[in-house]
Order: structure tokens, then sequence, then C-alpha cells
């Protein structure tokens, strides 16, 4: 009998899917057993290296330095690796999948029981999905996960070698994989890329300041994985209710079905600023973003609670809290997921949608194709692109997106509870400049505030003189951003100095440093310093924002 033989990105979606009972049983389906097994590597997932390595790195200490290399065989003949470790046959290493309880995995020509570290990380199951089998082609892909302190945790668990017999030139024979992001779009060279695979890109500072509305080729990029292809014709999102019943729906179903609506929503990811937390506190984990993982445009589609009327939610009775449904959870085509709270999906002021069309385009392909979930004044790891999924549950998301990441912890809590804290659902207020210079003698500044919730921005404060003094920035007006029932997209703020930057140089100083702060409408405002919200992770890097301009220098 043939097994099925896994894909990568079936495997990975396998692994990343939710768990909730009905989604164990269906996992359960696909589970081959271990005598059938293809010989080819094709078990181990990619998810294990994401999800692994962001809850490996949770609480760990950035820049530690890789451990010495024990010796490589360099003949198969002459095993001169620490004779005090086993060797372990290949065979023998795949009986340890996912499903035998006591899961290993190989790195190069060593193996790692991984077994006590899947014990002490409830929810980071995915991580049995590489079990059986070598992680190294998949560090190979994304790169982003080949760092010192994820191979340094690793190495607690090394239990021995690969036997001699099972290496070539000191390796084990590892299957040629199929590059995931062969098939990733092109992006604009306006962009600023920090990472290519997967792609993480954001928007330039001229960019931010130049448009109200982010042209899609310029709006910002993040993604955890590749790019999945899907063909609208083939595409088809499926409700699933607490009982269990579901209801599919196709594109068309979508657009003949449902009343069309409009929506301006700004987009930020929580790790927007990270790198000025990083400048200002300490060494944070994580994408170092600058100003730019933000992005608005209009979005169009349907409100998921009309969908969810239809699928059969008894939405009504729900908006009266007679409801045992507590979260929407979203599922993408290739293995992310996350939810938000059944009142935030709900709220008829909260212009929660299904969006297929991005400023009058299509979705393009890095921004969700051919459907994404649009949750305004949410943080944007909710606004699940390449829909594929509605859940309607008693409890969050299990994807670690939901449970273990985009959470926020206090400046010295260094290995935090994530079961505790609460996932980030609405942003907080934040602001930032994106254009300084100096014209005429003036200062002259640029730049966005936004807060979640749908919370307008009702003031920006500036100051010149690092907060001793401050003036107002100019809101600036435009009514392509006000397209829905709140507040849902950042305010653009424009400020030109009274005083002559001359002034400056006549203080002995030929720089000042500049200082944007914002309040919403329920007068939140910015905490001063990253110091005091500093959190490993560099989530909601909010602080004031401050930037040394100079009288001789533009920018
Ligand atoms: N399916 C899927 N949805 C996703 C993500 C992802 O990697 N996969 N990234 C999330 C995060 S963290 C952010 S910040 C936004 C980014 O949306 P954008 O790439 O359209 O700017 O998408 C969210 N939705
Ligand atoms: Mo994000």
């Amino acid at each position: 009998m043939q097994a099925p033989r896994y894909t990568a990105t079936r495997v990975i979606r396998l692994a990343a899917q939710q768990r909730s009972r009905v989604q164990v049983r269906r996992f359960a389906k696909f589970a081959t057993p271990i005598k059938s097994r293809p010989l080819r590597l094709s078990g181990p997932s990619i998810a294990f290296v994401l999800a692994g390595a962001s809850v490996l790195a949770a609480g760990v200490s950035f820049c530690s330095s890789l451990r010495a290399d024990d010796g490589s065989l360099s003949h198969r003949d002459r095993d001169l690796r620490d004779p005090t470790l086993p060797r372990f046959r290949l065979s023998d290493i795949r009986k340890h999948h996912g499903k035998s309880g006591s899961p290993w995995v190989t790195r190069g020509d060593k193996v790692y029981n991984i077994t006590d570290w899947v014990a002490a990380h409830p929810g980071g199951e995915v991580i049995l999905e590489a079990a059986g089998g070598s992680i190294d082609p998949y560090w190979d892909i994304f790169t982003i996960h080949k760092t010192a302190h994820i191979y340094e945790i690793l190495e607690q668990y090394r239990i021995g070698f690969v036997h001699s017999d099972d290496l070539v030139d000191g390796k084990p024979v590892v299957q040629e994989i199929e590059d995931p992001f062969q098939h990733d779009p092109l992006r604009s060279s306006r962009l600023r890329t920090i990472t290519a695979k997967p792609c993480n890109a954001e928007t330039s500072t001229d960019d931010l300041s130049n448009n109200s509305i982010t042209p899609n080729e310029l709006f910002y990029v993040r993604n955890h994985m590749w790019v999945p292809k899907i063909e609208e014709q083939k595409f088809t999102l499926e409700v699933e209710l607490l009982d269990g019943t579901t209801t599919q729906y196709t594109m068309q179903d979508l657009r003949d079905k449902f009343k069309p609506i409009k929506v301006s929503a700004t987009l930020q990811c929580a790790g927007n600023r990270r790198n000025d937390m990083t400048m200002h506190a300490q060494q944070t984990n994580g994408l170092q973003w600058k100003v730019g993982a933000i992005s608005t445009a209009v979005w169009e589609g349907v409100r998921l609670s009309d969908v969810l009327i239809d699928a059969g939610f008894p939405v009504q009775q729900a908006m009266q809290g007679h409801t045992e449904a507590n979260h929407i959870q979203f599922s993408g085509s290739e293995a992310y997921g996350a939810s938000i709270p059944i009142e935030s999906a709900l709220n008829p002021y909260g212009d929660v949608m299904l969006a297929h069309t991005m400023n009058g385009e299509p979705l393009p392909r890095d921004h969700g194709f051919p459907l994404r979930a649009i949750v305004p004044g949410h943080v944007a790891a909710r606004s699940v692109k390449w829909l594929k999924r509605i859940t309607v549950s008693d409890e969050e998301s299990h994807a670690q997106w939901q449970r273990r990441d985009y959470k926020s912890f206090g400046p010295n809590e260094t290995h935090p509870d994530w079961d505790k804290a609460s996932s980030i659902q609405e942003m907080p207020i934040t602001s930032a400049i994106t254009n300084a210079k100096v014209e005429d003698q003036k200062m002259l500044l640029e730049g966005y505030a936004y807060s979640g919730g749908g919370r307008k921005i009702v003031r920006v404060d500036v100051s010149t003189d690092n907060g001793d003094t401050w003036d107002q920035a100019a809101l600036l007006d435009d009514e392509m951003l006000s397209l829905g029932r709140k507040s849902w997209t950042w305010t653009r703020w424009r400020y030109k100095s009274t005083f002559n930057v001359a002034r400056l140089d006549k203080q002995d100083t030929a720089c000042s440093m500049v200082v944007v702060k914002a309040t919403d409408e329920a007068y939140n405002s910015q905490p001063e310093s990253h110091k005091s919200i500093y959190n490993a992770r560099g989530n909601l890097a909010n602080a004031w924002h401050r930037l040394k301009v100079c009288s001789d220098c533009n920018g």
C-alpha cells in the first residue's frame, strides 16, 4: 500500500491546523503509518522551524555565540566524533516521528531528542511534524531562523550522532526539497526589504510621506511563509460553526450573495518601530522594522457578520450575549492562523470584513489573493491573508501567532508565561516622523499618527528641543481615509517651525532632537520612553518618536 506522499506545503498546512477536537480528528486521518512512510524526507515540517524557532526564541537572550563543532566525519570508516555519545541509524531515527511519544530530529550528523522540549511547551506541538527526520533543508530556506540562539537551545537536547554508515561526506543524504518561495511575486524595489524569504519588506519613509492611501505595490509586506498559489476559480472559503456544521463559499458566492462594503483601514504590524526600541532600550528579538510596517488602503468585500448569518450562526442572539462562541478563528491557506474575540467580529460598528479588493484592484498575491480578513483597528496579525477557513469557537486559535507571539510583557519578564498574557488585539496609539528637513531656515516635519479601536487622532504634539517645549502639528484631512463606521486609518500630519533653525546653531549645537507624540479621542497618549515598555519581542514599540535633525543636513 502506498502512503500518501506529503509535499512540504501539505504537511505544514496540516501541522498548523488548529487543534480543536474536530480538527485533531481530521488531522489523524492523514497520519502516515510508520512502516509505509516514504523514504524521501518529506515529513519534516517548515512549521517546525517557524513555530519551534519562535517558541524557542521566547525569553531567550539574543546574541549568544555558536557552540564549537565536535568535528565532523570526513571518511565513513573513521568515526572521530565524540565516542561517548551513541550512534543512531536513520531507520531508527525515523521511528521517532511525531506520534511516537519520543520525537527526535536531526541537524547535520547530530541527533536530538526533543520530547522534553515539546512537553515543556504546550502549543508548540507543530514541532512534532518535524520529528523523525532532518530540519536542515528547511533551515537552509528559512535563513531567518538560522540564528545562534536557536542552535544553542537545540544543543541541549542532543543525544548522539547519526551512524557513520548512513553518512556521505559526513552528512546524512538529505533529500532536495522544493523551494516553496519560488513562486513568490516580484516586489517593488522601493520597499525596504528586511528578509527576502519569507518576504518582509517595509514601506519607505518617502512613500509614507507622499501617500495617504498607500499604492498596492508600496504597501508593506509581512509574510511568515511563502505566498500560496491560489486559483480564484478553484478557491472556496469554509465556515464552520460551533456544532461542526460547515458551509462553503466560492468567490462568486461572496460577490453575489452579500452586500458589498468599502472601508479605508490602516494595517500596522505589532513589530512596527521595533528597531526604535532596540536603539533606545536594548536588543529586541524579531524583524527590525523601522517606521514602515504600516500602510493604508481602501478595502472592498463583504461583512464577516453577514457571512456568519448566512452560514447559520445566530448573530442577533450572540450580540445579546447568548452564545457559547467566544472567538472567530481565521486560517490562511499556507499555515498561518489567528483569531479575534466574538465582540470584535460582530460589532456592527467594527467593519470586520472579508476583502477581495484593495485600492480598486483584486488583492495582490502578497496581500492575500483572493480573500483576506480585514479587522480594522486591530493588530494586522489578525487580518489573515489567503483566508481559507473561518471557525466559530469557544476558544482562541491554537496557532502560535495567537498563543506564542503577538503578546507583550514587562521589561523584566524574560521567561514570560505566554498562557497568562492576553493576545494583542486593538492597537495602542503611536506616531512617527517620516520626513524631516530644513527649508528656508524653517524645520519641516511630516509623519503619521494612528490609534487602534477606531479611535480618532485628536492631536499631534511636536517638540524640537527634546521635549522641553511643545507645539502642535497640522492634521491633514483626506476623505478617502474616512470610509467606514469609525476612524480606522492613520492621520497624517505636517509641522513647520515658527522659528529659524539658525537658532539651533546659536545654542551651540547644529542639531536638535525632534520629538513627536499623538493623542487619540480617548485621550490616550504615547509612553515617553522605550525603556519603560521594553519587551524582549519588541512588540508595540509606541514610545515618543525621536529624531535628530541637523541644520546642515537634510533628513
Ligand atoms: N495567511 C497569513 N496572513 C497574515 C500573515 C501571514 O504571514 N500569513 N501575516 C500577518 C501579519 S503579522 C501582518 S503584519 C499582516 C501583514 O499584511 P500585509 O502583508 O498585507 O501588509 O498580515 C497578517 N496576515
Ligand atoms: Mo505583523
